[in-house]
């Protein structure tokens, strides 16, 4: 009891201090750094581009890790080399804004998020409507033109960017609202809505959006869906396979498929939208139009960041949160030290518990409408973890600033990556594993590499490995005896492992070839199948997925 206690006072005096070295350090940061990342980034990755430096003058910025994705692939001589004729036609669909040429936006648009992946288009479309949508891609099959749809070019597996010369149509300019319904809490709107966008909608309206993600001020709702992105608060409110009721979908041929049913239940034969979210990711159809299920925006939050020393502590905290918290846990996130130190050394962000030796640390987050009965449940569930010496350090936000401090820190778990990061390019691997073996691969990959940075969700067994290298060039020799590290090793042992080899991020281009380490021989085939029943002259995005 004295020493439940002594660590419940622990907790409380480390919050309290935490709070304050928080609220003093913002000014003792560096500020640019502070603000670069934390306040431009998280806020909007768009704006970023938009304020830090537009267009080429931002990748020039950059270290310059693209390389031409093309490397991997040859160009299918099948597809057709855009001609004038064909610059003319899709101008007469989308009109002069709606048609890029301008060198510099086509050079953003071709690079993907993590400066790895690089095509080359020649010719970019923002069409304004399905109808236009269907009209391009009707007239692309026609001349067996290949398209790649973009929504926020945030994807982390290279899907978003051509390979070649494809076209890339974007569907950002389609962002209207179309409508919201109190009472059901339905909201339908166009695939080109920024994901940040929908939940401000929302928020005014008292809802939120089911899907949360660092991404989210340059994310689409079109990209999410075709990528089933899973994200914070996966846990709480499940996949978008659950929260999307409906879609409209444009067919290669131009078919406007209107699946973009608002009803809860709807059992009428198969549920087609499916194929569209997740799995396709652009390689089906264009997301045009989507129905989505949303939550009630509630109150109470409350953040708590304990240290564990071992991950069976880790894993049995899971379990006690899901026995105490319940309804109300929102977010179960976890970071070993390797990598928050590492993290915190490149962010120059304060550590949430200083004087913490241990080995793994959580972030966990309760959400619900009475900030009292929340309060006790999350004190009651730290008072049985420390009694249980599950924990032996932590602290709970005390006010709003520290809950978006603690948030901060998890998003800066991402600080890695070019162009933010200072540590040169980053392999990146998105696994599901099975949640007890989860830390095993971890360790053995160490035992291989160095610099294995291990995160993830892992309330849902999802694992984020990244591992740095001093930049993406595929020509130097540093380049195979990493990669000769990592791959196939990493994709075999989670085979093995009854993992996933793509959780949440897709396959993209990236991981095209993985695909049967995840999926059975008779499964890939059946996908080869629908998709060329679906896009027979295969225009839509090229050598993706199923590649
Ligand atoms: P894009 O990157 O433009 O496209 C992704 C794929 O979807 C491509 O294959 C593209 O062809 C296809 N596509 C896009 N729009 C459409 C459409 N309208 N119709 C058909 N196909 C389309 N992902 C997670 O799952 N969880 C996370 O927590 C997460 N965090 C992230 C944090 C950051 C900082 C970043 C940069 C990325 C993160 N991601 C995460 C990855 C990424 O943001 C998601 O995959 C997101 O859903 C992609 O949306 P987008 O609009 O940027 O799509
Ligand atoms: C996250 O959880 C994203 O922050 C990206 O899914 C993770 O690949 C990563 O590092
Ligand atoms: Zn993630």
């Amino acid at each position: 009891m004295n020493k439940r206690c002594t660590l419940l006072t622990r907790l409380s005096i480390r919050a309290r201090s935490t709070g304050d070295e928080e609220n003093s350090s913002s000014t003792t940061l560096d500020t640019s750094r502070y603000t670069f990342f934390f306040h431009e980034f998280s806020l909007s990755f768009q704006n970023l581009i938009a304020r830090v430096s537009p267009g080429k003058k931002w990748l020039e910025n950059c270290r310059a890790y693209s390389v031409p994705a093309s490397s991997k692939v040859v160009r299918d001589e099948r597809f057709a080399t855009l001609d004038d004729q064909d610059i003319k036609h899709f101008s007469g669909i989308v009109g002069s804004k709606g048609l890029v040429v301008d060198k510099d936006e086509l050079e953003v648009a071709n690079t993907d998020w993590m400066r790895k992946f690089k095509g080359s288009a020649q010719l970019l479309l923002r069409p304004q409507s399905s109808n236009q949508v269907a009209e391009i891609l009707k007239y692309s099959s026609s001349r067996r033109i290949a398209v790649v749809p973009q929504g926020g070019n945030t994807g982390l597996v290279g899907g978003s960017v051509p390979v070649f010369d494809e076209v890339i149509v974007n569907l950002g300019a389609m962002n209207s609202i179309i409508s919201f319904d109190e009472v059901s809490g339905i909201l339908i709107c166009e695939a080109g809505c920024i994901l940040e966008t929908l939940d401000k909608f929302l928020a005014d309206k008292g809802f939120m959006f089911p899907l949360d993600l660092g991404a989210k001020g340059s994310c689409q709702i079109g990209g999410n869906v075709s990528t089933n992105a899973g994200g914070l608060r996966l846990i709480r409110y499940g996949s978008l396979h659950g929260n999307i009721l409906g879609l409209e979908v444009v067919l290669s041929d131009g078919t406007i498929l209107d699946m973009l049913s608002s009803l809860r239940k709807d059992n009428t034969g198969y549920d087609l939208k499916q194929l569209f979210i997740a799995g396709a990711e652009g390689t089906l159809g264009v997301v045009t139009k989507v129905a989505v299920l949303t939550p009630q925006k509630l109150p109470s939050v409350n953040v708590g960041f304990l240290a564990c020393t071992d991950y069976t502590s880790c894993q049995k905290m899971l379990l006690e949160a899901r026995k105490h918290l319940g309804e109300v846990l929102s977010a179960f996130e976890f970071i070993d030290s390797f990598a928050l130190d590492m993290v915190l050394k490149h962010s120059g962000d304060r550590h949430p518990l200083p004087d913490a030796k241990e080995k793994f640390y959580l972030l966990i987050e309760t959400t619900g409408s009475n900030q009292s009965h929340d309060k006790e449940k999350l004190d009651n569930f730290v008072e049985t973890v420390l009694t249980q010496g599950l924990v032996v350090d932590g602290t709970i936000a005390q006010d709003n600033t520290q809950i978006s401090n603690f948030w901060h820190i998890r998003e800066a778990w991402f600080l890695q990556l070019p162009p933010l990061g200072k540590a040169g390019a980053v392999y990146k691997y998105d696994l599901s594993i099975p949640i007890k073996d989860l830390y095993n691969l971890v360790e053995i990959l160490r035992e291989r590499l160095a610099t294995v940075v291990a995160y993830g969700h892992l309330g849902d067994g999802n694992l984020h490995l990244n591992i740095s290298a001093p930049d993406y060039d595929e020509k130097a020799s540093f380049f195979f005896q990493l990669l000769a590290k990592i791959e196939p090793f990493v994709y075999e042992w989670t085979a093995a492992h009854k993992g996933s080899v793509s959780a949440e991020h897709g396959l993209g281009f990236m991981k095209a070839h993985a695909i049967h380490y995840s999926r059975s021989p008779e499964t890939v085939e059946l996908m080869r199948k629908m998709k060329a029943m679906l896009d027979p002259n295969g225009i839509l995005n090229p050598y993706k997925v199923i590649a």
